[in-house]
């Protein structure tokens, strides 16, 4: 790896010595690496190098343009703020690709990132940190934006997508993984709520940021202070309710998301309370009623929907999310099927915060 992380840094014309790497072990998809470099000045530089996972994104290079797009929006409205910043080749691209990799590199941001998390005050951080991406870029022009994963929260598709698998049965898994396909599909017009509306007409796109997973916040080290949103490859049209409801199954799950002990997953009601005050206190006044009556029901559609990617995935043979061991999909299925299940039985309460917090910062 040394010798290859040498070259890239090379492609993006970085001087100096390659002292150390690491691997990053946070994304279920690209791979991702601390390089520390020694300049030729004597000072110590830490970098991020990243390789694109080609099977996700079939087209990385539009996902470079719409970071590009993105992050120059954000930054003549907030200028000065903390954000990645991706290097060049020597012919001006943000990407450098061989024979087994399409790579990136940006700077390395001291920060802290968390996963599951019950300090309320940095929950809450976060429910503001995206709640603001998401109105900076109310006034983003989607048609300027590629699809770099079409349908990606159809949740429809998914379902479909799913059924079909499990009927082909590549791998021969489903006989396995049958009570957790029984349950998904038991559920699934609960669980396309959203994406139902949405084809209905009845919920407004937006630009979004996709992946809300709350370890895609960099908190300032020591402190509970959200410095800046990373991880922008899936920033495309959709619904704010794939963004509350994304960030929800990330981090107000009692356990981390591939946990095998799904007695004790389920909504953490603090958790949800601290997220939804943050993000509403940014957003609230710009959502539609019909958006904020369906923020709480996102959030079962979207550990649903998570649970049928993983599940599809366990059955083609884990094609998708990296994985450390064999059963890795399965496990994390049925850690987000025994959350979504939790989330049904508090479904009343979700609600009934959304709505308390959302009249909040309507009126203020
Ligand atoms: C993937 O790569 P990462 O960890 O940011 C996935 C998300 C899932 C998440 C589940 C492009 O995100 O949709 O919610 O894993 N990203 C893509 O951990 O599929
Ligand atoms: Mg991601």
């Amino acid at each position: 790896m040394r010798e290859k992380l040498e070259r890239v840094c090379k492609a993006f014309c970085i001087e100096g010595e390659l002292l150390d790497y690491e691997e990053l072990k946070a994304g279920n998809v690209n791979r991702t690496y601390r390089v520390d470099i020694l300049r030729p000045d004597g000072g110590r530089k830490s970098y991020i190098a990243q390789a694109v996972n080609t099977y996700v994104f079939k087209n990385p290079v539009q996902v470079m343009e719409n970071i590009d797009r993105v992050t120059e929006h954000i930054r003549s409205k907030k200028p000065g703020g903390v954000a990645l910043h991706f290097y060049h080749t020597r012919d001006r691209r943000t990407y450098w690709f061989d024979e087994d990799g399409f790579w990136r590199l940006f700077n390395f941001i001291p920060s802290e990132t968390h996963t599951v998390c019950d300090d309320l005050a940095l929950v809450e951080n976060a429910g503001g940190a995206f709640g603001e991406f998401q109105m900076l870029l109310s006034d983003f022009d989607a048609a300027d934006l590629y699809e770099t994963i079409p349908q990606f929260h159809n949740t429809r598709r998914r379902y479909e997508k799913l059924a079909a698998d499990a009927a082909a049965d590549p791998c021969g898994r489903a006989e396995g993984a049958q009570a957790e396909l029984d349950w998904l599909l038991s559920v699934e017009d609960a669980a396309c709520a959203l994406t139902d509306l949405y084809e209905a007409g009845q919920l407004p796109l937006r630009v979004t940021h996709n992946d809300t997973k709350i370890n895609n916040v960099l908190f300032a080290p020591g402190e509970r202070r959200a410095i800046a949103v990373i991880d922008l490859d899936t920033v495309m049209p959709g619904l704010v309710g794939h963004d509350f409801g994304d960030a929800i199954r990330s981090a107000a799950n009692f356990v981390e998301e591939d946990s095998p002990e799904t007695e004790r997953a389920g909504v953490n009601l603090a958790v949800f309370r601290a997220f939804s005050e943050g993000f509403l206190k940014k957003t609230a006044a710009a959502l539609t009623e019909r958006e904020i009556d369906l923020l709480a029901g996102s959030c079962f559609s979207l550990a649903a929907e998570l649970a049928a990617r993983f599940l599809d995935d366990y059955l083609l043979g884990d094609p998708y999310f990296k994985t450390d061991y064999p059963e890795h999909n399965l496990v994390r299925a049925r850690c987000q099927i025994a959350l979504a299940k939790d989330m049904r039985l508090h479904m009343a309460e979700m609600e009934e915060i959304v709505h308390a917090c959302a009249a909040k910062y309507r009126r203020a």
